[in-house]
């Protein structure tokens, strides 16, 4: 999930303007339920969090069996598109599947 913080630190660095919030970083998490088909989990992970089908697979496998799981860290306008497209995903496709974001510890 490095991968992600490092993109993002970056493009924050680059800009130039007067900031008027904090570059906080927002861990995004899928949670587990009973009816997201894990198919579903696996395409969200590779469309919306940009994971290989490896990485995917292996996030969403640890989200059934732990019932929560990391997909990415981001800053926090992102994090909330990341949870609102997902969340829309979910709901046109008919599936109960939550996400949510915390900000990291600083
Ligand atoms: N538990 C679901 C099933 O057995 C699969 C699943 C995995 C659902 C991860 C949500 O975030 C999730 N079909």
């Amino acid at each position: 999930m490095s991968n992600d913080k490092e993109k993002y630190s970056q493009q924050l660095e680059e800009k130039t303007e007067i900031r008027t919030e904090k570059p906080y970083f927002y861990n995004v998490f899928l949670l587990n339920d009973d009816y997201t088909t894990m198919e579903f989990v696996v395409q969200i992970l590779e469309s919306t969090f940009h994971k290989n089908l490896t990485e995917a697979t292996q996030i969403m496998l640890h989200v059934h069996k732990q019932g929560i799981g990391l997909a990415g860290v981001y800053p926090r306008e992102i994090a909330e598109t990341k949870v609102e497209s997902v969340h829309r995903l979910a709901r046109e496709n008919g599936f109960p599947l939550k996400c949510l974001m915390e900000k990291e510890n600083d």
